[in-house]
């Protein structure tokens, strides 16, 4: 099944931050490779290596299809260390990923995939779309967890997508799919266990895979409170538990002391076992 390397439909074209992410950068990493894409929260460069990029954490934030837009600050820094952090743990645990090394405070070096155009969300607690589309209560436990495929098509508003209709697409083939959904689980097995060390609660996530030059299903993207709902078990409050994009989203304030909270758990986690 061929798919482009990074489809251009998920991609934004102008760089609307104002951050200088040419050449020689603010934190001094060497982003003068070609820059092959830019998307909503980061920049893709190419290096001397075709089976290597170096991937860019921009602080860019968008929400809702890139309707809300705004900037987190220092979120580029703690998103490549956050999920420097979880993408190491993953490949502890046996799961391969995209991650090769963290180069800089907002680059990691990464093999270039084909990325399948799916979106795979893994909801161990309903929240977000789920409870809008479904009426199922905020927090309600999802056991099994549910494993869900949108499709990553911008200009579709990535939508929800049934197992027929990806037969249909012709997206990826059944095995593939049966893959990433067994892949996601044990992901989910992982990082819901790693979290809880942190006393946060994984609620949901995104995921998001491609195929090497080995045609091996490799995990992709990013792993971070952009792309995590995480809930602080300290405290019950619907709003103060949520250390996640959900407060940009929803406004909440405090979204960078939030997300700084993350990077400390997750960093006093990583030296543990
Ligand atoms: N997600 C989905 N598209 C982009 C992202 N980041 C993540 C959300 C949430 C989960 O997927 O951050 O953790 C489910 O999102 P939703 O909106 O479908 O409830
Ligand atoms: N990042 C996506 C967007 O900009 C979805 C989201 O996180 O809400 O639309």
């Amino acid at each position: 099944m061929g798919c482009p390397r990074y489809r251009p439909t998920t991609m934004v074209a102008a760089d609307t931050s104002g951050e200088d992410t040419s050449g020689e950068n603010t934190s001094g990493e060497n982003t003068s490779g070609e820059k092959l894409y830019e998307g909503k929260a980061k920049i893709i460069y190419a290096t001397d290596d075709p089976a290597v990029l170096l991937t860019y954490f921009k602080d860019d934030a968008t929400a809702f299809n890139a309707q809300k837009k705004g900037q987190i600050e220092g979120k580029g820094q703690i998103n490549c260390a956050i999920s420097t952090y979880l993408f190491q743990r993953l490949e502890a645990a046996g799961i391969e990923t995209h991650w090769i090394e963290t180069t800089g405070d907002r680059t990691m070096r990464v093999k270039a995939l084909q990325i399948i155009p799916l979106e795979v969300v893994v909801r161990n607690l309903a929240a977000g779309s789920l409870c809008q589309q479904t009426g199922l209560p905020l927090g309600q436990r999802l056991e099994p967890a549910l494993v869900e495929f949108y499709y990553k098509n911008d200009d579709l508003g990535d939508p929800l997508l049934t197992g027929d209709r990806i037969r249909a697409m012709a997206i990826a083939p059944e095995e593939q799919i049966d893959t990433l959904r067994r892949l996601a689980l044990n992901i989910n097995q992982v990082l819901t266990k790693f979290f809880m060390g942190c006393a946060i609660t994984l609620v949901d996530f995104k995921l998001e895979f491609g195929l090497d030059a080995q045609q091996q299903i490799l995990l992709g993207d990013e792993i971070s409170p952009d792309t995590c709902r995480l809930w602080d078990q300290s405290t019950d409050d619907e709003t103060q538990r949520v250390l996640d994009k959900d407060r940009f989203r929803q406004d909440l304030g405090q979204v960078e002391a939030a997300y700084q909270r993350v990077l400390e758990k997750v960093a006093a986690q990583s030296t543990k076992n």
